[in-house]
């Protein structure tokens, strides 16, 4: 089966998922087609002969303010579907990727191909960006219109059919992790060289943007650092890496505070953490948790979204109200200065982070994708006989 995949090549959660999904897929011997306008973040791992990356070139022109992906983009999925004969296009978050699949699919009708698409909601394209009405109606027509949809959380799911008026099924298939990736690894000379007195760890990654509200991060390792040694490692870039950083220095924890920036090989860092911190706003799944419970880190996070399908209060980390830093800290006091607690989270991360393992999660994409083209061809001949019915 040849697969296209559309997604941000970037080092958002849904951009990462669908390039480990792309590698995942491509093990078990699909031929899978990038389709985005740079080289995947996480494809740089390693050389993997069944994929192919198709880099959608954006032209600007005095014109235009604001250069027309989307058009370039529909126009690269129809060249690709065609010369490279994919049988299905796979697109992760919904803008504009649903939007263009539905317009290539368009476009490849009247030249008499036809294709399915299926949309994976990721999270802020329906709970932040999707639902906003500059987007809303194109959002909800295309998600409409894709031959399957799915959504990475149970929660993401409610939160879709309470928002937008769908009027098809949504699957839902969570995130997964490749454990044979994210493993905890001897790191002791990362560790002796970051915690010299062997203060505990704690760590948070993300793209600091708002909705991660980096500023608790800080405010929580305040309280956690005022009782017990430790230091935060911050991994990941954003908007509000500066304001993170001032306000660490305003509160005179920036030399117990280590800005790493992006990080590729992010399981070595996990490896030496005994804390990972997701204070969000709002959070479908938390794919850069499951990474660290992978790597047999507990949760110290907010209690909003998809996160407490995979932080289980009390037994993998804990979960409090958004926003309540007093809380936050407490947990993570409680488990930094009980190390018997704290190992047995331990465990327990690692073997909730294996329910999520990618060996379970890829046979659903598999089974979808099967579905969707036998249902998909079925339509394409009730189609052909219509239209030979209507010239009778
Ligand atoms: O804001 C982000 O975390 C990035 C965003 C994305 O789409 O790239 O992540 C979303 O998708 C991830 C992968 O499915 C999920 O793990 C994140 O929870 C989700 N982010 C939010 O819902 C805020």
């Amino acid at each position: 089966m040849k697969i296209g995949i559309l997604c941000y090549p970037t080092f958002g959660g849904s951009g990462v998922l669908a390039t480990e999904l792309g590698m995942a897929l491509s093990d078990k011997g699909y031929e899978v087609h990038f389709i985005t306008y740079k080289q995947p973040v996480r494809l740089t791992l390693g050389f993997h002969p069944n994929i192919y990356f198709h880099e959608v070139k954006v032209p600007t022109y005095p014109l235009f303010d604001f250069p027309p992906y989307e058009t370039a983009l529909t126009s690269t999925m129809v060249d690709v579907i065609l010369n490279q004969n994919l049988d299905l296009l796979h697109v992760h978050y919904a803008i504009p990727h649903a939007s263009a699949a539905y317009f290539a699919r368009q476009i490849l009708r009247k030249k008499g191909r036809d294709i399915p698409f299926i949309t994976t909601l990721h999270g802020t394209d329906i709970t932040l960006v999707g639902r906003d009405a500059t987007y809303e109606p194109v959002v909800t027509f295309s998600i409409n219109e894709s031959d399957a949809i799915t959504a990475v959380s149970q929660n993401l799911k409610e939160e879709t059919l309470r928002e937008f008026q769908i009027e098809k099924d949504i699957c839902v298939i969570p995130n997964f992790v490749d454990i044979k990736r994210f493993h905890q690894t001897d790191k002791r000379h990362f560790k002796q060289m970051l915690a010299p007195e062997g203060e505990k760890i704690l760590v948070h990654v993300s793209n600091f943007r708002a909705v991660k509200r980096v500023p608790d991060v800080i405010r929580i390792f305040q309280k956690v650092h005022a009782e017990v040694p430790s230091k935060l490692l911050m991994i990941g870039d954003g908007p509000e890496r500066q304001a993170a950083e001032d306000l660490a220095r305003s509160l005179n924890l920036y030399h117990d505070i280590r800005f790493l920036g992006k990080q590729e090989q992010i399981s070595e860092i996990l490896s030496i953490a005994d804390l990972f911190l997701l204070p969000s706003e709002t959070e479908s799944f938390g794919l850069s948790a499951l990474e660290a419970m992978s790597c047999m880190v507990p949760l110290i996070s907010s209690n909003t979204g998809g996160i407490p399908e995979i932080n289980i209060h009390g037994k993998t980390g804990f979960l409090s109200p958004v926003g309540d830093v007093d809380d936050m800290a407490a947990n993570a006091i409680g488990l930094l200065t009980d190390d018997a607690k704290l190992t047995l989270f331990k465990k327990n991360a690692i073997a909730h982070a294996k329910k999520f393992e990618k060996q379970h999660i890829i046979p659903l994409y598999e089974k979808l994708y099967c579905r969707v083209l036998k249902e998909h061809s079925a339509e394409k001949n009730a189609r052909l006989l219509c239209n030979t019915k209507k010239h009778e």
